[in-house]
């Protein structure tokens, strides 16, 4: 069976993070979670590390301070890669992404080397979000397959899986963002190099526990990211 882990960045995600993990570990698969935390005030990292003792199917990364969602995946990435797992996923710990979709996504993966869970395929929703959040959201993927390219709908979901082979090749000490912008910069390293990529319709729910994290600064470092991004894709054609 191929081995499978599942990085969940947390920052404060106490009451979810219990269930989403038993979720994750009861499909039938060689699955493994690492849950990336940055000394979260609420105790997420406590309740991991005593959830790690009753399972040694869990991983805790504790680090110092909150240092961003990019740099919690960037590091949760290399952890992946260092010991050998097969597939490679990444998502949020808040439920937003559907833990029962997994099967999918590694389904998918075997003709992959990159799934994107997508609100903006055919099947993909965010019921719950108000008109200006869908625009926000909707407005930056527009702008994204402008700039980056159509070979995704939704450039900037959170909820993906790797081929170890795709991860493999990515310059992740390289990156420059740390925040959610982070999350199109990598997709877009894997899609620059030629990999194949896929997506799954996934319906986006809002968070029913905690507290959001995503603010104006992170929207304007990720613009001014995709920006970047873009202005690399015109002057350098490889
Ligand atoms: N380790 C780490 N995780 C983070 C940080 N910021 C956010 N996260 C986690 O990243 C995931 C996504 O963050 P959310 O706060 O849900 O952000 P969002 O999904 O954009 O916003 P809402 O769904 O509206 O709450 C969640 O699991 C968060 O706990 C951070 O600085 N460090
Ligand atoms: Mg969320």
């Amino acid at each position: 069976m191929i081995k499978i882990l599942v990085i969940i960045p947390t920052f404060n995600e106490v009451e979810n993070i219990g269930p989403l993990t038993e979720k994750l570990l009861r499909h039938p698969l060689d699955l493994e979670v690492l849950v990336v935390d940055d000394n979260s005030p609420d105790g997420t990292g406590a309740r991991v590390q005593s959830l790690a003792g009753q399972d040694p199917r869990i991983h805790l990364i504790e680090r110092s301070g909150k240092l961003g969602m990019g740099s919690a995946h960037r590091e949760g990435l290399r952890f992946g890669l260092a010991h050998g797992y097969d597939r490679v996923m990444i998502m949020d710990g808040d439920f937003s992404h559907d833990p029962a979709l997994v099967p999918e996504m590694i389904r998918a993966s075997e003709t992959a080397d990159f799934v994107a869970g997508s609100r903006y395929v055919p099947g993909g929703s965010t019921p719950d979000w108000p008109w200006h959040r869908r625009f926000l959201s909707r407005g930056s993927n527009v702008l994204s397959r402008l700039v980056l390219g159509r070979q995704l709908h939704d450039w900037t979901s959170s909820y993906r899986c790797f081929r170890r082979e795709a991860l493999a090749a990515l310059p992740l000490d390289r990156f420059q963002s740390d925040g959610y912008a982070f999350v199109e910069e990598l997709a877009f390293a894997v899609v620059r190099r030629g990999f194949r990529v896929a997506e799954v319709p996934i319906t986006f729910l809002d968070r029913s526990r905690g507290q959001s994290k995503i603010n104006r600064h992170e929207v304007g470092k990720a613009v001014w990211n995709l920006l970047r991004l873009g202005l690399r894709r015109l002057f350098l054609k490889s």
